[in-house]
Formats: C-alpha cells, sequence, structure tokens
C-alpha cells in the first residue's frame, strides 16, 4: 500500500510537472489530419490497473478520425492489490491524460465502483447516463461506438437503464478468449472477471452490435522498451509520463521479463482497430454456449507490425 501510495504520489507531481509543456506540436499534428466523418466514440476504461489503457487513451486522443464523446472511468477489483475505490484511481488517470495533452475540455464522467450483482440490475452512473444521452444525439442511421477497455459495467448499466438506446449503439469489447479452431470461447480472462453479468448483458441482448477484440488477437500486440524510449524518452509532457508508468508499473503478476523490455499492448490494439480498421480481420461467429444464441463479430487478426509502427508515428515523432 505504501508503495502504492508512492507511485501514486509521484505520477501526480509527474503530471503537473509536465501539463501544457507539450501540447502544440499535438495540436499541429492532429489538425493536419482532419476528418470529415469522424467515428462518434465513447471510451470507457479501467485506467489506473494496468499500463496499456493510458497508451490507448493516448493514441485515440491524437486520432483525427476520431469523434470522442467522452472518457469514461470504470472499476476493476480481482487483482489482489485492487484498491477499494478503483473507479477514483481511473478518474483520476482519465483527468491527467486529458490535462497532458490539452483535452480537459472532453467529457469525462465517473463510472460504478462496483460490478453489476445480477444481469437484471444496472449500476447507475454519471458514465451510464452519459452512454445514454450521447446515443439519443445520435442522428438517424448513425451509431455512437462505444469501447470498454476494462469491463462493461457502465456500457450494459446504460442498455438496462434505457434499452432504448440499444439500435444507437456499436458495442466493442476488449476481453474473452476464443480458439478459432474450436470455436470455442473462454471466460476466464480479466475484463470479463470484473464484471462477468455486464459482459453477458451485451451478449444476451438481441440484435445489439458487438464487435470483440478478444484477448487471443489482442495478445499479439507487444511493444518493446527500446522503441518506447527511443519515440517518446526525454520528449516531456505525455511522452514521459507513459515511459515513466512503464518504468514504475509493478508488473506482479510474472516472473518473466523482470526488467520489463515488452509490454503487451491489449487495449492498444482495441483502439487501433477503430482507428486502422484495414490492419484488422474480422469473423462473424456464434456467442458462448451459455447466451442467447446469436451471431456477433471478432477481431480473428491483427497486423501488429503496422499497428505498432502506427502508434508511434501518430503521435508525429
Ligand atoms: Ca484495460
Amino acid at each position: 500500500m505504501i508503495k502504492d501510495l508512492y507511485r501514486r504520489k509521484f505520477l501526480e507531481k509527474l503530471t503537473w510537472a509536465c501539463a501544457g509543456s507539450f501540447l502544440g506540436p499535438l495540436t499541429l499534428h492532429e489538425a493536419k489530419g482532419k476528418n470529415k466523418n469522424p467515428t462518434s466514440l465513447i471510451i470507457d476504461a479501467d485506467t489506473a490497473n494496468e499500463v496499456d489503457d493510458a497508451f490507448a487513451i493516448a493514441r485515440a486522443l491524437v486520432e483525427p478520425g476520431f469523434d470522442i464523446k467522452g472518457l469514461c472511468s470504470a472499476q476493476w477489483h480481482t487483482q489482489a492489490n485492487a484498491p477499494n475505490d478503483s473507479v477514483g484511481r481511473s478518474q483520476q488517470m482519465n483527468e491527467d491524460l486529458l490535462a497532458l495533452m490539452g483535452k480537459s475540455a472532453i467529457t469525462h464522467p465517473m463510472g460504478s465502483n462496483i460490478p453489476m450483482v445480477s444481469q437484471f440490475h444496472a449500476q447507475p452512473s454519471p458514465a451510464a447516463h452519459l452512454i445514454i444521452e450521447e446515443a439519443h444525439k445520435m442522428p438517424k442511421g448513425e451509431k455512437l461506438t462505444v469501447l470498454t477497455l476494462g469491463p462493461a459495467t457502465n456500457t450494459a448499466s446504460a442498455l438496462l437503464l434505457d434499452p432504448s438506446i440499444r439500435p444507437k449503439l456499436r458495442c466493442c469489447y476488449l476481453g474473452l478468449w476464443y480458439n478459432i479452431e474450436d470455436q470455442t470461447w473462454s471466460k476466464r480472462e480479466f475484463n470479463t472477471d470484473n464484471d462477468p453479468n455486464a459482459l453477458n448483458v451485451l451478449l444476451n441482448t438481441q440484435n445489439l452490435e458487438l464487435e470483440i477484440m478478444t484477448a487471443t488477437t489482442s495478445k499479439a500486440l507487444v511493444f518493446d522498451k527500446k522503441q518506447l524510449d527511443r519515440y517518446f524518452k526525454g520528449k516531456g509532457g505525455i511522452f514521459d509520463y507513459l515511459v515513466t508508468l512503464w518504468e514504475n508499473y509493478d508488473r506482479f503478476w510474472q516472473e518473466t521479463d523482470p526488467e520489463k523490455k515488452h509490454w503487451t499492448m491489449w487495449d492498444v490494439a482495441a483502439i487501433q482497430a477503430l482507428a486502422k480498421p484495414h490492419l484488422c480481420q474480422k469473423k462473424k461467429v456464434i456467442t458462448p454456449h451459455d447466451n442467447f444464441k446469436r451471431e456477433i463479430i471478432i477481431y480473428s487478426q491483427i497486423n501488429e507490425k503496422a499497428m505498432e509502427a502506427d502508434f508511434w508515428s501518430s503521435f508525429g515523432v
């Protein structure tokens, strides 16, 4: 706990030290790529649980093809060291990231701090209400994309609170394992474990557009610390924030790679799939056997090398 508090305070200091120091070049880079038909997007992230959420959010914030309607915070609780206020930690990091990138004007409501207790009971939160509000604002025939980079608590709650948003939503979920050869699913996966009821709402809602970036597919995207240092280290602002996050995160889950030379960027793969759909292959599959039987989409393959190259170049470094 002391170590965690120390890390938190260190990152807070880093944020304020870096804030505003690298906003100009990002703005210039963004302005070059204005998109006439951007994807209306809400990102919902358990940002503080791991490193890759922050990399993914930073990438999304420089994507000219996105019209970001909100950045929501999500809970997680299944890690041994998960704090009691996990959604508050995610919220704080979301605010830090937005401030560092000059994007604090993007709405950033807090999500639920607890998962759903059943598939029939929503956990109301400002995040769930933003999803409802923005879905209703979408013009006729257009959908709001909601990308969950953590458990789907807020999205599923929005659907339960106001089922009339269903035709206005395209839900993109990061999680689950899927064996393409055997056509079998496994729900023993971090985001799913943190709210299995919420995922079941998405799977069981008839006619809900649902795309899943599985852990099986996204695990192929692995960043190298040498590349991170080459492109970001010493550049200030968001760049050194992400470097520091990588270097200071306590990777309790594995003994291999103790020097943290590599990092699996699951969440970045999910963002890149929306930003650069030509770098992915999709496939129609049937939902898990214990869910309502219907067709959904999975990302079956990604071009991880091209995704990584695009990641670095999107920042103009
Ligand atoms: Ca995440």
